[in-house]
């Protein structure tokens, strides 16, 4: 029987992180978390780049530019939507989820979420590397196991 599994081993892989800047509190902390966890695991830091876009509609947008453009083996996407008295929280966040989404099921470069979508910014600064941990880190992390992943299946 054969088994695969992926690891956290980042050595050789080019790692992109896109971030966007809107609640920038946030995700500057989500982006520490992440790029904390590719280091740690071997990426190199000629290996990593970091691309920030305006807010979390952007992020699909440029993820894909990237996979296009190639050289890398894995995408990290973050950001952090806050829902607020109008709907625009559910075509950012939507958007968001579903065009990463799509692009990751595409299954060429894994594709990390670590977008945020939470009632409040106390939720929010929670899973920003307080009490709920990092989910820039754990998305890190899981691109990572990934793409070590697709390496071995290809
Ligand atoms: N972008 C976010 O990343 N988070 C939000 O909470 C948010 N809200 O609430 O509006 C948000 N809006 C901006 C959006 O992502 C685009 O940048 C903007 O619509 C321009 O295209």
């Amino acid at each position: 029987m054969k088994e695969f599994e992926g690891r956290l081993d980042g050595t050789g892989l080019r790692v992109a992180v896109v971030v966007a800047r809107f609640n920038e509190m946030i995700t500057d902390q989500l982006l520490a978390g992440a790029v904390d966890c590719l280091v740690r695991h071997g990426v190199s830091r000629d290996d990593l780049e970091v691309i920030r876009v305006p807010g979390a509609w952007e992020l699909p947008g440029a993820c894909s530019r990237v996979r296009a453009r190639g050289g890398v083996d894995a995408i990290v996407a973050l950001g952090c939507v806050i829902r607020g008295a109008t709907p625009h929280f559910d075509y950012v966040a939507g958007e968001a989820a579903a065009g990463l989404g799509a692009l990751n099921r595409q299954g060429e470069v894994p594709v990390g979420f670590g977008v945020l979508t939470t009632d409040t910014l106390e939720q929010a600064l929670g899973r920003a590397g307080t009490k709920a941990g990092n989910k820039g880190r754990e998305a890190a992390e899981a691109t990572l196991e990934m793409a070590t992943l697709y390496r071995d299946l290809s």
